[in-house]
């Protein structure tokens, strides 16, 4: 039901295809939200969790055999191959869509079709981009108005702006067989089959945000990221601004949320966003950011007073938690969290502890942003926020240092291509590999690598006042296996040099892979790291660094002509530098 003639007739095209029972246009209002509730809890896709503990918070269990993104399912079908790249499943998009509406065909029959109009971003700021999703799942539903601006004000957006991303999505019989992600970036489209889990359904965020943004963004001339965004307040009252990208699951919320330790007093972080940010050159020549979201969807294992207290705070009430364990009161429980007993596992078992972990590894809360104890207002802001600085870091045992400013945007774009991290429970597949993942973007740049680099060189081009670039590693540990760096709330005292840095505060020396804090450069008061841990923190072995960026020269060139000469001159750059040390 919209004047927009071609959502319209996109909806009942759909409906002519799937066949649903029903049709609900979705108005995001609080009383649709608490019909759709009611109607899980009464049918078991939904148990209510303690209302005296956890007032207004569910528990969803997906199928056990649909737990994670599922990244081998994944495809960019764009009409030439090498238009999405080696980093892509690809599929010709005739062939693509001839498959899906096999899947799609009369595969509503019984169900309501839900129509979601969402905004990724402010509703009224310039930088956000409107979907809707069609879904015939209510635990989507439920989640895209935690995750997105969804419902009426959205529509009017749509019907005023006359654009929308199209996605389409169906449970389907969640057969792991037929399961499918397809994206038609030239076609603002999406179309997902067979999950009913996180990012394979949700469509507004890695779908929408992150590959069909990517694409819109190079086009338009902006870029769609998968960071945080923090703002670092210090006890003058200067907030700088910093955009973080890390693979998945290697502590973003986290760090988004970060609570600076004792020897900071009077020094504040402010949350924007944990996962995603739209980013583009101001007027003013500084790059502005917006998080799209308007939620967290966060992974719950390791979540604790300790780890995120303000994540924990936030997820008292009017939270859907999926696939963690509960207590026997029916309190959500996960892996890290407390010391109290799981009753029953993530599959809904009397938990037995020989069968694995009580929550599962990837098991999630998903929670408006404005729950969040140090969300800030500045979310909102139409403009977005101005960034110092651009973080990029990974989960690295050995190797890379605490903490590395770039010399130049060539080389924070270098260091952002030779990202790589030791994977995690976030995707299926294997846990504890090194795998390369530029940008954080590996499952989710919507076209060719090469092209996205060249596109992220360019905005030297655009402006003489672009965030410095830094590389971050929180996860070295010693020989005998143990974290050197302690981690969570005193990662407060890197970002406290890389501000220092923007601002010309603090000092660095140079070595052959960047601009590194010396001894005295960062502050170490009231923390338990002795001086040989810090050296190690902060060491750069030359001949291992050699190995690493033949590795990345390697790497480079897999994306044949499409990758920037710049880049690769800069990676010789480099090395040539490692040589002469
Ligand atoms: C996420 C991810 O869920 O990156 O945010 O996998
Ligand atoms: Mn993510």
């Amino acid at each position: 039901m919209t004047s927009f003639r071609e959502l319209q007739a996109w909806v009942d095209q759909v409906a002519a295809l799937t066949q649903p029972e029903k049709i609900h246009w979705c108005d995001g209002s609080a009383e649709e939200n608490e019909q759709l509730i009611q109607l899980q809890v009464a049918n078991g896709g939904l148990l209510e969790l303690n209302p005296e503990t956890h007032p207004n918070c569910y528990l969803h269990r997906s199928d056990p055999n649909d737990v994670a993104r599922v990244e081998h399912l994944t495809f960019v079908c764009t009409p030439l191959k090498e238009d999405a790249g080696p980093n892509n499943n690809w599929m010709d998009p005739a062939e693509a869509r001839e498959l899906m509406a096999d899947q799609f065909a009369g595969c509503m029959q019984g169900r309501t079709l839900y129509v979601i109009p969402y905004c990724m971003g402010p509703i009224d700021s310039p930088l956000s981009r409107c979907g809707v999703e069609i879904t015939d799942s209510p635990y989507v539903v439920a989640n895209m108005r935690l995750m997105t601006r969804m419902g009426d004000a959205a529509l009017r957006r749509i019907e005023h702006e006359g654009t929308f991303v199209r996605g389409l999505h169906s449970t389907g019989l969640l057969d792991p067989d037929n399961r499918y992600i397809m994206h038609f970036p030239a076609d603002l489209e999406i179309q997902s089959f067979g999950s009913g889990y996180g990012g394979n359904a949700l469509l507004g965020k890695k779908c929408h945000a992150l590959r069909i943004a990517s694409h819109q963004a190079r086009t338009e001339g902006w870029l769609a990221e998968h960071m945080l965004i923090v703002g670092v307040e210090n006890p003058q009252g200067e907030v700088h601004y910093i955009a973080a990208a890390f693979p998945s699951a290697c502590g973003k919320t986290n760090l988004a949320m970060l609570i600076p330790p004792e020897s900071y007093p009077g020094w504040k972080i402010w949350t924007v966003g944990d996962d995603i940010c739209w980013m583009r050159v101001g007027e003013d020549g500084r790059m502005w950011a917006i998080n799209p979201e308007a939620g967290f969807f966060g992974v719950a294992p390791g979540t604790s007073e300790h780890t995120n207290p303000s994540a924990l705070a936030m997820l008292d009430r009017d939270t859907i938690f999926t696939n963690v364990a509960i207590t026997e009161d029916n309190q959500p429980w996960w892996e890290g969290k407390d010391d109290q007993k799981p009753a029953l596992d993530w599959k809904g078992q009397p938990f037995n502890a020989t069968r694995g972990p009580a929550a599962h590894p990837n098991s999630r809360f998903t929670v408006s942003s404005k729950r969040c104890p140090s969300w800030t207002e500045q979310a909102e802001a139409v403009q977005g926020v101005p960034l110092s600085a651009i973080i990029f870091g990974g989960r690295r045992q050995r190797l890379v240092p605490l903490v590395l400013e770039s010399e130049s945007w060539q080389h924070g774009v270098l260091l952002g291509a030779a990202m790589a991290s030791e994977t995690t429970a976030a995707a299926t597949g294997s846990v504890g590999k090194v795998r390369r993942d530029p940008m954080a973007m590996l499952p989710f740049c919507g076209y060719n690598f090469g092209d996205y680099w060249s596109h992220w060189l360019s905005f030297s081009e655009r402006s003489s006042r672009l965030p410095r670039i830094f590389h971050v590693n929180w996860f070295r540990k010693d020989a005998a296996g143990k974290f050197i760096w302690p981690g969570f709330g005193e990662n407060m005292r890197v970002l406290d040099w890389i501000i220092a840095r923007c601002s010309g505060e603090a000092g660095a020396s140079r070595s052959p892979i960047g601009l590194l804090p010396r001894a005295g450069d960062l502050n170490l008061e009231g923390i338990a790291v002795s001086p040989e841990s810090m050296q190690a923190l902060l060491e750069v072995d030359v001949a291992a660094w050699q190995v690493e960026m033949a590795s990345i020269g390697q790497y480079l060139e897999s994306f044949g002509s499409r990758t920037p000469q710049a880049l690769q001159q800069e990676c010789q750059r480099v090395a040539t530098a490692l040589q002469q040390d």
